[in-house]
């Protein structure tokens, strides 16, 4: 693909390009002039990276001649596989494959899901406790989602319409690898910038594993169609093919990945019965009677937008206290962290904790980490700017609160840490969602 005319479809920066201009504006919707396009941040975006994909994958494979050739995944939810993979690296060997703009410390680290831009590596005596809290994470943006496909998949975008930019969970967590891999320097090209996020062969085995990673969800969900909605699964992209003709493709058409001709090969996950030892390990610590427990006052989040400069903690009514199990399976407890406004251009990251409030105040440690708002930096377009569009964070947590043991409390301890970028919040809530399982 490298070494194709530069003007070739089917060149390598030319398919890069086209992830690019479907992630930066180029595209109005059709029918909808000034209505921006946009795959990140919605519904749109499992189902468009699977027709990129499978497109980049049908031209290799033309190319090579070979039709049985197929992206390798790189599974870094696996403890195994949570660093780069070798041939990615080994510049001498693959040649065709290395690229050097990426994060060299990271060459040989442990990837960890709670990475913040800058971080050290985490030394190996801290590796059980990282494998844990990563294993924990991806464990958690299944259980708390599997009922309610926009919290994993990402919300709704209909025609002609400028929702808020709602990232699923598993986009949000994504966008980790993206920044841990690409360089720590502004502009952070290649993996770090989504713009140029596709001229790293890395782009395609992390993204064949994000597509692995649904799959395992609607496997999960029993294959259930995420959204029964026609805005959704009409919803269609123009790529280029194998022969090199333009082709329109809707959703609806790659939702079966068996009827695409590819599987993935089954393995253990390892995340499946981390919650046991997750809770063993990690929430079965007691506090010794010696040490002094500070509590602290804690208020409403108020009416007004605030600035996310250092951690903010609000006491969150729930709507209910006390859901039996029936009520549980019915209706999904999600926490939304609402009108959130960002610098865009820059890295991103914000984490959501939550703890039991102790008679109407807040205990010394965060809790229980519910989730993260991570955001790769991204050349605003005009369209954009004017727009003023703001995000959303929509966090499932019925399973959290069993595990704090706040099942019974009538509201919760949020906090919101920052970690990098300029962040503001308008509201934090809790809301129930209907279960669609
Ligand atoms: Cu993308």
């Amino acid at each position: 693909m490298k070494q194709l005319d530069p003007k070739d479809p089917w060149h390598f920066m030319q398919q890069a390009t086209i992830h690019c201009t479907y992630c930066n504006g180029a595209f109005d919707q059709y029918q909808h002039d000034g209505k921006l396009l946009q795959v990140h941040g919605s519904w749109l975006f499992l189902p468009w990276h699977r027709m990129y994909l499978y497109f980049w994958e049908r031209i290799l494979g033309t190319l090579i001649d070979d039709p049985t050739f197929a992206i390798p995944y790189w599974n870094w939810d696996n403890p195994d596989a949570m660093t780069m993979p070798g041939f990615y690296t080994d510049k001498s060997a693959y040649p065709w494959i290395y690229n050097d703009n990426r994060n060299h410390d990271h060459y040989k680290a442990l990837m960890d899901l709670g990475y913040n831009l800058g971080d050290p590596n985490p030394r190996p005596d801290q590796y059980p406790e990282v494998k844990l809290n990563n294993l924990r994470k991806v464990y958690n943006i299944y259980k708390e989602t599997l009922g309610k496909p926009r919290l994993f998949m990402g919300a709704p975008i209909t025609a002609g319409e400028e929702a808020k930019e709602g990232a699923g969970a598993l986009e949000n967590m994504h966008n980790l690898p993206h920044q841990w891999v690409g360089p720590v320097d502004k502009p952070y090209h290649d993996m770090g910038n989504f713009y140029t996020a596709a001229r790293d062969t890395m782009f395609f085995g992390h993204h064949a594993n994000i597509d692995r990673m649904w799959e395992i969800y609607s496997i999960m969900r029993g294959h259930k169609v995420e959204f029964d909605n026609k805005d959704w699964l009409d919803s269609s992209f123009l790529f280029y093919d194998e022969t090199r003709k333009v082709v329109k493709v809707k959703i609806r058409d790659v939702l079966n990945i068996e009827k695409l001709g590819y599987t993935y090969t089954s393995e253990v996950n390892a995340w499946r019965d981390i919650r046991k030892r997750y809770k063993k390990e990690r929430l079965g610590r007691k506090r010794s009677a010696k040490e002094q427990v500070q509590l602290l006052p804690v208020s409403a989040f108020g009416t007004e937008p605030r600035p996310l400069d250092e951690p903010i903690r609000v006491l969150v009514p729930r709507p209910k206290t006390s859901r039996s199990k029936q009520e549980k399976e019915d209706d999904l407890e999600v926490l939304i962290i609402d009108d959130i406004e960002y610098e865009h251009g820059h890295h991103i990251n914000f984490e959501v904790y939550i703890s039991k409030p102790i008679e109407g105040l807040a205990g010394p440690d965060y809790g229980e980490h519910a989730g993260h708002f991570i955001r790769l930096p991204h050349f605003h377009t005009k369209k954009e700017h004017h727009s003023g569009r703001k995000a959303q964070l929509e966090l499932g947590i019925t399973n959290l609160l069993d595990d704090i043991d706040a099942e019974t409390s009538d509201s919760l301890v949020v906090t919101l840490v920052p970690k990098h970028g300029k962040v503001t919040i308008g509201g934090v809530f809790i809301e129930l969602q209907e279960s669609d399982l």
